[in-house]
């Protein structure tokens, strides 16, 4: 975590901490005091794309979802970043409202079978918006360590939400899947990639989900388009592993309540980097004013 020096003063600390200050900044969104999880994608996740799903993440660590979700949550999403960047405020915040949270908890089924009963969502959660000439993150693993049991089911996973169209040209993301990697699941603090071919590019439509064990060498590419590629990505893993992370939501509660993403903002947003680049500290401010830490430890 890096250090936080003196704080810019912000204009009035505590509008930050109500619901209609956020609502005036991004009106394209909502927010509600508490998004009850609903089963909306149960028609799409079948027992078949669930079988397959797994397979895919045994196998490789990997599986895209394309065109999961109708347009309608991803054009809010787009515009209600567009709204927050267009007042200066960091794009991560588009995670404090209700959007987000109810593609997440619509993803339970898929999640309870990746990682089992009582998944939680843990900070860093991403909003990530990549316009043209820029970069995606570099080439990493996000875990070093014991990334998966003994069926090779990840103990912690990535879901990467597309708001945009994203193609191969437009930073998309890129892997070496498990299955091509002689370093996974062992040797984690190794990057090198032996044979450049084995590398496998995710190109998705708007909506679409890809799903990465947080151990696999995963990276987003150039965006060689004059378009921005915009996507949001939670972290989850599997209750009761070490090194659990605080705070988390977990999502089989099937709610999540407003004070409960601010503290996860709160927590989230001071740690944020993008390519070696912290997050300014006005948004620093913003997040400590959303919840304050007495707040943040009541929460
Ligand atoms: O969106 C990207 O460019 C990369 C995302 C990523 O590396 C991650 O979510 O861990």
């Amino acid at each position: 975590m890096r250090d936080i020096p003196d704080l810019p003063a912000l204009s009035d600390p505590e509008a930050v901490q109500t619901a209609a200050h956020w609502r005036g900044l991004a009106p394209a969104l909502t927010l509600s005091p508490e998004v009850s999880f609903d089963d909306g994608l149960h028609h799409r996740l079948s027992t078949a794309v669930l079988d397959g799903a797994q397979d895919d993440m045994c196998a490789d660590g990997v599986f895209a979802l394309p065109r999961l979700w109708d347009d309608g949550p991803a054009r809010a999403l787009r515009t209600g970043i567009d709204q927050l960047r267009g007042q200066g405020v960091h794009e991560v915040f588009a995670l404090l409202y209700d959007e987000p949270w109810r593609l997440l908890g619509q993803l339970r089924p898929l999640l309870r079978r990746l990682l089992g009963p009582g998944c939680r969502a843990v900070p860093l959660p991403f909003v990530n918006v990549v316009p043209g000439g820029d970069a995606g993150f570099g080439p990493h693993r996000d875990r070093w360590t014991d990334p998966v049991d003994d069926q090779g089911l990840p103990k912690m996973l990535t879901t990467w939400v597309s708001l945009t169209d994203v193609p191969a040209e437009r930073a998309c993301l890129s892997v070496l899947p498990a299955s091509a990697d002689p370093h996974f699941p062992d040797e984690l603090a190794t990057l090198a990639i032996g044979d450049l071919r084995d590398i496998r590019a995710l190109p998705v439509p708007a909506g679409s989900l890809v799903c990465f064990n947080q151990a696999i060498v995963h990276w987003g590419g150039k965006n060689f388009t004059p378009d921005t590629r915009m996507s949001f990505a939670f972290e989850l893993e599997r209750d009761g592993i070490e090194g659990a992370r605080e705070p988390a939501i977990v999502l089989d509660e099937g709610r999540v309540t407003f004070a409960q993403r601010a503290a996860f903002l709160a927590a989230v947003v001071p740690g944020l980097y993008r390519n070696q680049t912290p997050i300014p500290l006005l948004d620093v401010a913003r997040a400590r004013a959303l919840c304050p830490p007495a707040t943040a430890a009541a929460a």
